[in-house]
């Protein structure tokens, strides 16, 4: 008989920034459910990828001084360094900018426009470039886009139509009629309620960027980023080939809430008027807190999945993400929980049943696996215990992963109270009891290890080595009292960490001062004139020379410095903030100086040449333009009559930058 398939796809990543958390949430429970229906003898493919069309790539790219494919190749690599690290093990990383990606988009597009359903006309709309999507008067909170929380732009243009509408009873009559087409059975309910509302056309091309894939037979228009997103899970098998064929329709598209309406409502309509069969089901999961706050840049509270593993590996993460956030719902992320569930159900419950059991078979038995001996009711009632992993199975096809984390915690639990209970430290003198009781414990744990290898497959890995037998199928774990072999030594498989203060924690997981500072591009310039403001009389109007070019700069340093102090002095200009009109007068920069106790100290890059670069060693300064809230988040001071951040100085080729200032300056 041929494999039952299964066909899971994540959300693809926009790639104009680096991975966080959420990503990494979204990636490790797809893994964890892949991982799972292999184990059952499915044939599985796992899709992920990266999202890299639209206005918001262009512009992130542009800020960042680099061409848009240059810009997204780098960050793509990110999203799948990460996933290689969190043992994210995918079939298929489709990008959207990948040749038989475009084709697919492009044939999916003349499909519809063959269908009919898809006209010419003006589109008029409030637009978000956060959420690449159009807004109307009713969906703004306070006049601003409700995700980002900031004004949306008014939009006149030429654009191609999609007729949603004309699906509408369609879709009424498919959601009602599959019931698991959209899960949680909430968001299904949520999404049939807006279905009351008349449909209102989609607009699905765009005239005012260049980045996306140009229309066929309209190349000033370029694709909408959602057509072309969404039809990444038919490009990802390689549509429309026979491997397309094999995997086609998916089985479960695991998205965040936030995209579900893409999902539910304009992916189906899209499949319908290409006459492709609907996946089965979207599962909207929900979305990750940080210490009960939304994340966000403006925050600077975003974690980077990266280096939680770098810190803690990643089987603590993994678990604690799919432990603790419950299937479906929000959930809060925080290192001092990762540490709790880490000590307390990996190293002190799973951790130490390995432990505690493998040496008493290696004291005892030399390592061999014992005989299983007569069965006792304590014995029995263990294997009672252990669940059914049909039942699981039921759980998993239902997207109750949680439930089916629960249960294998409890067994495990169930496996801590049966040592205890037996004590078979106790039983030296009776070599058969005690074999009995060591082979049901081992015989457990290649159960376990069978079970917990979706959700922290490293560690389970080593479990079947050092258990010494070969990693099983979901079909193995049930009891037999066949089991024979020898186990290894046992080795800690998950240290403890130390519970921390939340400062000294936040510092480890959270963007680092350094990375605030790696924004800046910091020069060395030659004040070459002095005027006074005409217009505030705390500021001087600076002329600047870098070497190549000059500018010109406000600064408030009236009352700190007499005009002949000022010039022919070398300081240290941030000449990557986007210039501002300071009372009437426009500033080409900012030029750093440190204060403490109300004095003002400039910083001096003492024997370099204008044009110089300033910073800290390893750092490439960068390229692109800062904004004013990008730069107040970088944190320096002084130490030692030196410039410093987090501890390090910053440097020209000629040596320290200096601020005749005690420690602890603040500098601005
Ligand atoms: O939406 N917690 O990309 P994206 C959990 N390119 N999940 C989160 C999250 C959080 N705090 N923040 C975001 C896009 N996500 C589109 C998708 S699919 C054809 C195109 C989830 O990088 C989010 O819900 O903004 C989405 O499922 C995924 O991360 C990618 O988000």
């Amino acid at each position: 008989m041929p494999k039952e398939k299964f066909y899971i796809t994540t959300a693809i990543d926009y790639p104009n920034a680096r991975p966080h958390i959420g990503h990494a949430y979204e990636k490790i429970v797809a893994d964890m459910i892949a991982r799972w229906h292999k184990q059952a003898g499915r044939d599985v493919f796992f899709l992920t990828g990266t999202d890299e069309h639209g206005q918001k790539i262009e512009k992130t790219a542009k800020d960042a001084g680099k061409p848009p494919k240059q810009f997204v190749d780098e960050l793509s690599e990110e999203f799948k360094r990460m996933c290689s690290l969190l043992g994210v093990e995918y079939s298929g990383f489709i990008r959207t900018t990948d040749k038989k990606h475009v084709k697919t988009a492009l044939d999916l597009f003349q499909k519809a426009e063959q269908k009919g359903v898809i006209y010419r006309g003006e589109y008029r709309g409030l637009y978000c470039v956060g959420c690449e999507a159009f807004y109307t008067d009713k969906d703004l909170v306070d006049g601003q886009c409700p995700t980002h929380k900031r004004p949306v732009e008014e939009v006149k243009e030429e654009s191609y139509f999609f007729k949603l509408g004309a699906f509408q009873e369609r879709l009424i009559t498919h959601i009602e009629q599959h019931p698991h087409f959209i899960l949680p059975e909430a968001k299904r309910h949520e999404i049939l309620n807006r279905l009351k509302e008349p449909l209102r056309d989609l607009s699905v091309s765009r005239t005012s960027f260049k980045w996306g894939i140009p229309l066929p037979n309209d190349k000033k228009h370029v694709m909408y980023v959602w057509f072309d997103a969404l039809t990444n899970y038919l490009s990802g098998v390689s549509y429309p080939s026979a491997k397309f064929r094999k995997y086609w329709p998916a089985d479960c598209h695991l998205i965040g809430k936030d995209i579900a309406w893409f999902h539910c409502v304009i992916w189906p309509a899209i499949l319908m008027a290409g006459d492709l069969p609907l996946p089965r089901t979207v599962y909207c999961h929900g979305h990750l807190t940080i210490a009960g706050q939304k994340m966000s840049k403006s925050l600077g509270n975003v974690v980077d999945p990266i280096k939680v593993v770098e810190s803690y590996g990643s089987d603590p993460l993994r678990f604690v993400l799919l432990r603790d956030v419950p299937a479906g719902s929000d959930g809060d992320f925080s290192e001092s929980a990762l540490i709790d569930r880490n000590n307390a159900e990996l190293a002190d419950a799973l951790g130490n049943l390995v432990q505690r059991s493998l040496t008493l078979v290696n004291k005892n038995f030399q390592g061999n696996i014992p005989v299983c001996g007569k069965l006792t009711e304590v014995d029995n009632e263990l294997i009672a215990h252990i669940p059914d992993w049909k039942a699981l199975d039921d759980l998993m096809q239902n997207y109750r992963w949680s439930q089916v984390v629960d249960q294998i915690w409890q067994y495990i639990n169930r496996c801590n109270k049966y040592v205890n209970d037996t004590e078979p430290w106790k039983q030296a003198n009776d070599a058969e009891r005690l074999g009995t009781i060591l082979y049901l414990l081992i015989e457990n744990l290649r159960i376990i290890t069978i079970f917990v290898a979706p959700i922290i497959p490293k560690s389970a890995e080593k479990m079947a080595q050092q258990i010494g037998l070969p990693m099983g199928k979901l079909r193995d774990a049930k009891f037999t009292k066949k089991t024979k072999g020898r186990v290894n030594a046992p080795e800690v498989l998950f240290p403890k960490f130390a519970q921390k203060t939340a400062v000294a924690s936040e510092s480890v997981i959270m963007p680092g001062p350094l990375d605030a500072f790696g924004k800046l591009n910091l020069k060395v310039a030659r004040i070459i004139g002095v005027e006074l403001h005409p217009n505030a009389d705390k500021l001087y109007v600076l002329r600047l020379d870098l070497g190549k070019e000059q500018r010109q700069i406000v600064a408030g340093m009236r009352e700190h410095y007499k005009i002949d102090e000022l010039e022919g002095k070398l300081i240290v200009l941030v000449s990557n903030l986007k210039p501002a009109l300071l009372r009437g007068v426009e500033s080409q920069g900012m030029m750093l100086a440190g204060e403490k106790d109300g004095t003002v100290r400039v910083l001096e890059p003492r024997n370099a040449e204008p044009g110089d670069s300033v910073t800290i060693e390893g750092i490439v300064p960068n390229q692109g333009q800062i904004t004013i809230e990008d730069f107040q988040k970088v944190v320096m001071t002084t130490k030692n009559q030196v410039a410093v951040c987090d501890g390090k100085p910053l440097k020209t080729h000629a040596g320290p930058v200096g601020v005749e200032l005690g420690d602890g300056a603040k500098i601005r």
